[in-house]
C-alpha cells in the first residue's frame, strides 16, 4: 500500500466543564485529527498532543512540524503491506510519539475499512463489549468530588480514578473512601511528587486504592521503583513509558506493577501492541488511558482495549460527559453496567459527522505524494 495523500485538520471543541489536573485546567479540547487516504479511501487518527507542553513535551505545533516536515514526507516513500511496518519506518525521528501515532492511528483506520473490518478485528481483539471506568479531575472541595464520585458510580462506571497534588490528596482520598467503602478507586498525580513525599504514600496505603498512577517525575522510572519498594499500593505508569522497550526497562526495575497505555504516548498501536505483548508476558495488567479525546480517539480507545492483556477498567468514558455534540454519530455511550459495545463497522465503526468538524476546525491542510 501507497499512502497518496495525508490531510491534517485542526480542531476546537469547548469541554462541557473544565478538566483540572495537577499541571493544567483544560477547558477546550484543542487537537489535530489526520486523515491517510489510499486509492480514494481515508482512515482517520485523532492526535493526543495539547496546545501546551504540561503533560509531555509535545504540541500541537511540534506535531505539526514534524508531521509536515519529517513523518509525512517518510510515509509518501513507504511501500508496505501493513500498517504495523510505520512505527518501525518512523524510528529514525526520535521521539514525538503524538506525532507518529496520529498518522499510523490514521493509516490502521484506513486498512480496516480497505478490509471492510471492524479495528479492532485487524488489531487482533475480540468484539462484544468492553467495561470501563472513569477520570475524576480535582474539584473545589472534597465535598465537590464526593458528589461527583456518587453521580459516576450510579451512572455504573466499574472504577473511579480522581486526580491528585500536593495539598491536594490525603483528605480527597479520605472522603470518597468513607463514603465509598468498597469502590474500585485509584489516583493520578501527573508527575507532581518526589521521592520526599515517600510518607504520603504510605500513608494512602491504608485506603486500599487500586493504583498510584504516575506519583513521580514524567522522566523518570528508577525513583518510581524505589517507590513502589516502599508502599503497597501498586505504582501505574503512564508518563513514563513511551515504547515497549520503556515497558520492558520499567518490568526490569520494578518501577510499576500496572500500565497505562494511551496510543498517542506509544507511537501508536503497533506501539500500544508492543507494551502490551511486554506486559502480558510479565503478567503484568495493563488499562487504556485517555486524553478527553473527541469520538474519533475515543472509539479507537474502544477498540484498543479489546486485546486480552487489558484486564482493567480504562478511561474511557461517555461522549456525554465531554462534549455537547461529538463528532461521531451514535456518540460513545456507556451502559448501566459500566460497559462500551465494540463497533462492528468498519474501522473505528461509527459516522464522523462532517458539518460539525468542518464547524470546529480553525486550520487545515493538506499533502499529496
Ligand atoms: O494522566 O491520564 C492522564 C487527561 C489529560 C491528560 C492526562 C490524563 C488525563 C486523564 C483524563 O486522566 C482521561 C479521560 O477522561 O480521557
Ligand atoms: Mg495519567
Amino acid at each position: 500500500m501507497k499512502l497518496d495523500r495525508v490531510e491534517v485538520r485542526h480542531l476546537k471543541l469547548p469541554l462541557r466543564r473544565p478538566f483540572e489536573t495537577s499541571f493544567a485546567r483544560t477547558t477546550d479540547k484543542e487537537f489535530f485529527l489526520v486523515g491517510a487516504s489510499a486509492g480514494g479511501v481515508t482512515g482517520w487518527g485523532e492526535c493526543v498532543a495539547d496546545a501546551d507542553p504540561y503533560y509531555l513535551p509535545e504540541t500541537n505545533q511540534t506535531v505539526l512540524h514534524v508531521l509536515r516536515d519529517f513523518l509525512v514526507p517518510l510515509a509518501f516513500r513507504l511501500d508496505f503491506a501493513h500498517p504495523r511496518e510505520l512505527l518501525g519506518a518512523f524510528a529514525r525521528v526520535r521521539g514525538h510519539e503524538m506525532a507518529k501515532a496520529a498518522l499510523e492511528m490514521a493509516v490502521w483506520e484506513l486498512f480496516a475499512r480497505r478490509e471492510g473490518a471492524p479495528l479492532y478485528r485487524v488489531l487482533g481483539g475480540r468484539g462484544g463489549q468492553i467495561p470501563t471506568g472513569v477520570s475524576i479531575g480535582l474539584q473545589e472541595s472534597p465535598a465537590a468530588l464526593v458528589e461527583r464520585v456518587a453521580e459516576e458510580a450510579a451512572a455504573g462506571y466499574r472504577r473511579v480514578k480522581i486526580k491528585i497534588k500536593p495539598g491536594h490528596d490525603r483528605e480527597l482520598v479520605s472522603a470518597v473512601r468513607k463514603r465509598f467503602p468498597d469502590l474500585p478507586l485509584m489516583v493520578d498525580a501527573n508527575s507532581a511528587y518526589t521521592l520526599a513525599d515517600t510518607s504520603l504514600f504510605q500513608e494512602l496505603d491504608r485506603y486500599a486504592l487500586t493504583m498510584a498512577e504516575q506519583p513521580l517525575a514524567w522522566d523518570d522510572i528508577v525513583d518510581h521503583a524505589v517507590l513502589q519498594r516502599l508502599i503497597r499500593t501498586p505504582v501505574c505508569l503512564d508518563e513514563s513509558i513511551h515504547s515497549g522497550e520503556d515497558a520492558r526497562r520499567a518490568l526490569a526495575i520494578g518501577a510499576c506493577r500496572v500500565v497505562n497505555i494511551k496510543a498517542g504516548r506509544v507511537g501508536g498501536f503497533a506501539g500500544s501492541l508492543a507494551v502490551h505483548d511486554v506486559c502480558r508476558a510479565a503478567s503484568v495488567p495493563v488499562w487504556c488511558g485517555g486524553m478527553l479525546e473527541s469520538g474519533i480517539g475515543r472509539l479507537a480507545n474502544v477498540h484498543l482495549q479489546t486485546l486480552p492483556g487489558f484486564t482493567l477498567p480504562g478511561d474511557t468514558s461517555a461522549s456525554a460527559r465531554y462534549f455537547d455534540e461529538d463528532v461521531i454519530d451514535p456518540p460513545v455511550v456507556v451502559s448501566p453496567s459500566g460497559t462500551i459495545d465494540v463497533p462492528e463497522r468498519p474501522g473505528i465503526g461509527h459516522e464522523i459527522v462532517w458539518p460539525r468538524v468542518d464547524r470546529a476546525t480553525t486550520f487545515r491542510d493538506e499533502w499529496r505524494r
